[in-house]
């Protein structure tokens, strides 16, 4: 799989060509102009953890992300069972993506490359260095989670749908600017590639040859809402070929494709050669968020099919086949991580409630006269 190999974009056209010649050359023809040629999804490991390829990281590394989804994977069904205990506020599990976001994470280096999540990204935020207890202080709605520890290359989670994308081509743009050796990693939906801002940043970082990795986790579903409703486009990696860079779909359930393509765009992109789109063909097995019900608009057929293309499921079957760990290993692992998850959540809650005033910080550089007189108000009525 080349670089070369992903793009398609047309040449420009000759602007000294005599236009109504040109037209009466070529008489418009609308036939197939849906048709993209694109490469195809890159895949390494079949549904039953086969291997299809050579793989492209050892074993050992292997075992170490698949820790790591795991670990996502736990952290987020504790996560669903605390919010039923009314002890967190709504939140989005990435049950059943969590290859797509660690095998994107691998692919990067924590200490120059940044991780631009939307909100359903925390296994790979794990693997990029994102501490397990303010993970779960972000779902109490504790403001010091929001906060990205010094020297951790993130941004805050980002609710708002593909808000982060035109602040990471800024980000993205300033380390080049900079000759900083860091790329981009944003991460996003399939609905959000119906928001303007989706458009207007992969248009900026097409001009700018931006070092950002779009990574589309298509989930199938923007909650209720199925890809087929939302684009008439075969895929969503071809949108990338109008922006003029290279646009490619990978397996999203399979760590190894989503490693591998995301490692070769951040060579791309180190090296000068721009933005590169990947769409990670994944599926959302969990809720929207814990607000949602799927059960009112999903095909159980539908659900059942992905069931058994699980990417823990898929990364366990190739584990074992290849003697890296066997089933009792993988149930220590398991009891390990539920007990880590125990002593993080435990910390989380030593963690005092902020003061209320501390909502007025951080909202303006210089907080605006408005805000300034909500807190005086505040402060007159007492803080009971
Ligand atoms: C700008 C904006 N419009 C609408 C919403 C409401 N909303 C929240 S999540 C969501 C669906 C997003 O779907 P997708 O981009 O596929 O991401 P997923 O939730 O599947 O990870 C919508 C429409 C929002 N948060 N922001
Ligand atoms: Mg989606």
């Amino acid at each position: 799989m080349s670089p070369k190999g992903w793009s398609s974009s047309a040449a420009n056209p000759d602007p000294t060509a005599d236009v109504s010649k040109a037209a009466r050359a070529a008489p418009a023809n609308l036939d197939g102009v849906r048709s993209v040629h694109m490469p195809p999804m890159v895949r390494f490991l079949d549904q039953d953890g086969e291997l299809l390829e050579d793989r492209p990281m050892s074993d050992e590394l292997a075992l170490e992300g698949y820790r790591v989804m795991l670990r996502g994977r736990r952290f987020d069904e504790r996560c669903v069972s605390l919010q039923r205990q009314g002890r967190m506020v709504t939140l989005a599990p990435g049950i059943g993506q969590e290859a797509a976001t660690v095998g994107a994470a691998m692919a990067l280096d924590p200490k120059t490359d940044w991780f631009v999540p939307q909100y359903r990204e925390l296994a790979g935020q794990l693997w990029h260095g994102y501490p397990l207890t303010l993970a779960f202080l972000w779902h109490v709605g504790h403001p010091i989670a929001f906060h990205v520890p010094p020297g951790l290359n993130m941004l805050p989670f980002q609710a708002a749908i593909a808000g982060q994308l035109p602040q990471a081509v800024g980000l993205a743009w300033g380390l080049r600017l900079k000759s900083d050796p860091g790329v981009v990693l944003a991460i996003f939906g399939d609905g959000g590639t119906s928001q303007g801002d989706f458009h207007e940043a992969l248009n900026l970082a097409g001009v700018m040859k931006a070092p950002i990795i779009f990574l589309c986790q298509n989930n199938g579903w923007a909650i209720s809402t199925t890809v087929e409703r939302q684009t008439a486009s075969e895929t969503l990696a071809q949108k990338a070929v109008a922006y003029g860079f290279p646009g490619v779909q990978c397996d999203g359930n399979d760590l190894f494709a989503v490693y591998a393509t995301v490692r070769e765009a951040v060579a791309r992109a180190r090296d000068g050669g721009g933005p590169t789109l990947v769409e990670a063909v994944t599926y959302r097995l969990g809720l929207h968020t814990t607000a949602d019900d799927p059960t009112r608009y999903e095909p159980r057929e539908m659900h059942e099919v992905w069931v058994d293309r699980d990417p823990l499921r898929r990364m366990q079957l190739y584990l074992i086949s290849q003697g890296v760990i066997d089933r009792a290993g993988l149930e220590r692992m398991d009891e390990d991580i539920k007990e880590e998850l125990r002593v993080a959540w435990e910390e989380a809650q030593k963690e005092p409630a902020p003061d209320p005033s501390y909502y007025f910080g951080h909202v303006y550089a210089s907080p605006s006269a408005r805000l300034g007189s909500q807190l005086n108000r505040f402060e007159r009525r007492g803080r009971g």
